[in-house]
């Protein structure tokens, strides 16, 4: 017999305290996870450290508040965890929304440049967060080879040309942006703040941007978050192992109304991430693989392949963008699937190390497959490119080599902390605003049409490219 209504006292819980007998609460909800402990994607000790005893804190730090009910059938609930009636786990574990006084960090006025939030961002967040965020896989060349590459494009701007007024707004996959920029998917924004996918959606509207929210947010509620019934927002797909699992969330997607599917494909499995497996030791050994294992493991496939692409389309109306995009050759795979984008990413330089940097995937796409690139294209099929975008030059540099729009990630995670939330966010796209107009008048344009190939020497990055490429 099973009631999961039943109210059940602490002390009965904590009997429950073995491998074959073993219930942890979660969000006052008690479930027996006796038969789901080999299971656990960040195995059995974290579990079992927690048998018995309120998980809800541990949970919080890794998980979607939907994950469990998700993950575990309904009979494992074996009834609400009386009030009070149990301890709340110490404060030893993992993360909280810590209430650090806000005194020690930067007024949001003092904050002139996207890496101002990121050193504040570093002093903020626990040790897990931050290295969960900030990491790349392994040696970190990929990570810093994008920001490299950037530095290597010059501008050839043109002068005495009228530029004011200057408009940067333009269209990604036929919705408005007021800038050629949308917000990057990111893993587990409660590091940064409260609700950080909700507040991300909410200021996103106030500016007129697009977000793509991650697989793993509280989708209901960030399509609640949004100003108004009308604005639109991006859903990043990790497309699981079951193809059930994902036509429930196609559905649940289409009903919600997401403006485009963005499927993730360069993490078939998680790159490794020395820095976050490090952490874990540093956290007193709370979780046996690093955070980004822990909460990844049940979404990726690393049996995903271009028949799951066709398949996907064939299964929803929504718009499919193919998000992790490494080559020339993909590329034109990808417009040859039919799908309405892709986006040139190595995600972030989390996944595999040392792959090319996305803008030298955009030149190489410029030598070998330019249509891919052109007016006439874009209407149906939009590229766009994301990884270490962190200045206006850098999105007007990919958008004259021909993307249709540029990601930004990391540093939206990083405009929530210190408590500056929704205004933190806004803030950030304030000071992206700002770069990416007035360099576009410095660079002699006043509309996203006027920014063309011509302004830009990328003659030394071009020589990072592969002469290997053959179609
Ligand atoms: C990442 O960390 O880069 C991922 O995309 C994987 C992931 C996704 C959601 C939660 C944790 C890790």
């Amino acid at each position: 017999m099973n009631d999961s209504t039943l109210m059940i006292e602490g002390s009965e819980v904590s009997r429950h305290n073995a491998v074959q007998d073993c219930w942890v609460v979660i969000h006052g909800k008690i479930w027996d996870v006796s038969d789901f402990l080999e299971e656990h994607p960040g195995g059995i000790n974290v579990l079992l450290k927690l048998a018995g005893r309120d998980a809800t804190k541990s949970y919080d730090a890794v998980h979607d508040p939907e994950l469990v009910a998700h993950t575990l059938a309904p009979e494992r609930c074996r009834g609400i965890l009386k009030p009070d009636s149990l301890p709340r786990q110490g404060e030893e574990d993992v993360v909280d929304m810590k209430e650090k006084s806000r005194e020690r960090f930067l007024p949001l006025g003092a904050i002139v440049n996207v890496d101002d939030f990121e050193k504040v961002a570093q002093s903020y967040l626990t040790p897990t967060g931050w290295a969960y965020y900030s990491s790349g896989a392994e040696d970190e060349l990929s990570l810093t080879d994008s920001r490299r590459l950037f530095r290597k494009i010059a501008f050839r701007p043109r002068v005495l040309r009228r530029v004011e007024p200057v408009s940067a707004a333009t269209k990604i996959l036929g919705l408005e942006s007021s800038l050629p920029l949308y917000i990057s998917p990111t893993g587990l924004g409660r590091y940064a703040y409260k609700d950080a996918e909700s507040v991300i959606a909410r200021a996103a509207g106030h500016e007129g941007l697009i977000y793509c929210m991650p697989t793993t947010a509280a989708h209901e509620a960030v399509f609640n978050a949004r100003t108004s019934s009308d604005q639109p927002l991006f859903f990043q797909l990790y497309a699981n192992r079951d193809r059930q699992k994902t036509q429930v969330l196609l559905r649940k997607m289409e009903k919600l109304g997401a403006a485009a599917i963005f499927l993730t494909v360069d993490s078939p499995v998680l790159g490794r991430r020395e820095r976050d497996d490090r952490v874990k030791v540093a956290d007193g050994e709370l979780l046996s693989t690093g955070v980004a294992k822990a909460s990844s493991a049940g979404l990726l496939n690393p049996l995903l392949t271009w028949e799951d692409v066709d398949w996907i389309r064939r299964d929803t109306n929504i718009p499919i963008v193919i998000k992790g995009i490494q080559t020339v050759e993909d590329a034109i795979l990808a417009h040859k699937h039919g799908v309405h984008g892709i986006v040139l990413s190595n995600h972030g330089g989390r996944s595999l190390d040392t792959a090319q940097s996305p803008i030298l995937t955009l030149l190489e796409i410029r030598k070998h497959a330019p249509h891919l690139l052109s007016n006439e294209t874009r209407g149906k099929f939009q590229v766009f490119i994301d990884g270490g975008i962190r200045r206006g030059t850098d999105v007007l540099k990919a958008l004259a080599l021909g993307a249709s729009a540029v990601g930004v990630g990391r540093p939206f995670l990083y405009a929530l902390t210190a408590g500056y939330g929704e205004r933190g966010v806004r803030r950030l796209v304030e000071m992206l605003r700002t770069e990416i107009e007035t360099n576009m008048a410095l660079m002699g344009a006043v509309c996203i049409d006027e920014l063309v190939s011509e302004m830009i020497n990328s003659e030394r990055a071009e020589r990072d490219m592969s002469r290997r490429v053959k179609l």
